[in-house]
């Protein structure tokens, strides 16, 4: 008998949206009638604006054809797709040749772990997408469960309302791998300029890697706030950054997502990071769908962009709404506190008295609205609640309308 990787034995808990989801449908089982709105997992929900259609239906036209047939392309990705990543989003922080192109970020936080083995360090932001510490959990990277609900090979870095949501760098041990997330999911925020700049030295000057993952930059509307970590100077010799169009123009379904690895990051023994990356996208994946690639071609030229930066407004603007429901008198007078800056597309909401699922259940069966527990993105999340701008608006209304009626 062949026996379990232990990783999953050291799992603690199943992964947090399934767990919602689980939650939401044995609700609906018992209430039939109610009509559940979701403000839960950041699933996008408005259609794929039409440049970014067309070009992706004309290369199925294309695709039916002798001429234009495709089978396996290159696995990093397109080289013209490559090229327009680094020329529109990176200008001349990154080359062709340092972005990947993949099926979405979250399978290169999952494959990104083959580069560093079991016995790499890890910190994380605390709460943080539970991706990094689970995943790291699997390859056995994160050792055993703590009694204080964490796990003793990772490093916790509490991200607060006191520390304004950026973590005390200090205790992060030396030859690290450090997965910080901006605009974060769940807290919303967007790092700084200088709190980048902060992370970057610590992780030059403690031989530490960081795993940048700024799935939600296209949300960033503070033009002084950065939209990559190589606007920081000395992040190309300590930084990875993962990226993905799901958020950005709606192809959480349709899959695409990028990874840029600098040819100057090198491991201790000074071998390029970058080498092995290209090793592993070339063994262990098989090039993103070229449908997907001409989407992401599209989204990247000027229709495009006009496109996708109205699809994310109206998403900004479900946001605004759902503010000023959970600032209005009925929560700030429970003492319901609100955190949100206009720059991603959650909001941080802290329920005084409450365990984070125990107020989801609330809401859950006064609202029949789904939201996400803080505590599932960590131990600092605890009586927290995010709430998600991905829903339609009239949906996003009429949660707002429920949301008035909860009783604290
Ligand atoms: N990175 C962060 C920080 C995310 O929040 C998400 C999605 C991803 C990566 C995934 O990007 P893909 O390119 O689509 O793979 N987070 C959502 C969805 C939940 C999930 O399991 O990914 C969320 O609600 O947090």
């Amino acid at each position: 008998m062949l026996t379990r990787n232990e990783g999953f034995e050291n799992l603690t808990a199943g992964y947090l949206f399934p767990e919602v989801a689980k939650r939401r449908r044995e609700y609906q089982q018992v209430h039939p009638d109610a009509k559940i709105i979701s403000l839960g997992i950041g699933n996008t929900t408005e259609p794929i604006t039409p440049h970014i259609a067309k070009a992706m239906s004309d290369y199925i036209q294309k695709l039916t054809t002798k001429e234009g047939y495709s089978g396996y392309g290159d696995e990093q990705g397109l080289s013209a797709l490559r090229k327009k990543i680094a020329e529109v989003l990176y200008k001349d922080m990154a080359t062709e040749d340092e972005v990947f192109i993949s099926d979405g970020a979250k399978c290169d936080i999952a494959r990104i772990q083959t580069l560093f083995g079991r016995n790499s360090k890890i910190a994380v932001q605390d709460p943080a997408y539970p991706v990094y510490v689970d995943g790291s959990v699997i390859v056995g990277a994160a050792g055993k469960a703590s009694p204080d609900g964490g796990y003793e090979g990772v490093t916790y870095l509490p991200c607060t309302a006191e520390n304004d949501f950026f973590p005390d760098l200090s205790v992060i041990k030396p030859d690290t791998l450090i997965y910080f997330c901006s605009p974060n999911n769940p807290t919303g925020v967007a790092s700084t300029r200088e709190q980048l700049a902060k992370l970057v030295d610590y992780a030059l000057k403690n031989g530490c890697i960081i795993i940048y993952d700024s799935a939600y930059y296209s949300f960033i509307r503070n033009a002084s706030l950065p939209r990559t970590i190589y606007e920081i100077p000395g992040a190309r010799k300590c930084a990875i950054e993962i990226n993905s169009f799901s958020k950005l123009a709606g192809f959480t379904g349709i899959r695409l997502g990028w990874s840029v690895v600098p040819s100057e990051l090198t491991y201790s023994d000074g071998v390029s990071v970058k080498q092995d990356w290209n090793r592993v996208m070339t063994t262990l994946f098989n090039g993103a769908s070229n449908i997907a690639q001409q989407g992401g071609l599209a989204a990247l030229d000027d229709e495009g962009i006009k496109e996708t930066t109205a699809l994310v407004n109206y998403y900004l603007d479900n946001a605004k709404l759902m503010q000023k429901t959970l600032t209005s008198s009925n929560f700030s007078g429970a003492g319901v506190k609100v955190y949100y800056t206009g720059d991603s597309p959650y909001l941080w909401v802290y329920f005084p008295g409450w365990k984070s699922w125990d107020i989801f259940d609330k809401i859950l069966n006064e609202c029949n609205v789904v939201t996400t527990p803080g505590s599932g993105f960590g131990p600092s999340g605890e009586g927290y609640v995010r709430f998600s701008c991905f829903g339609h608006r009239s949906d996003v209304e009429e949660a707002c309308r429920r949301l008035q009626g909860l009783k604290l």
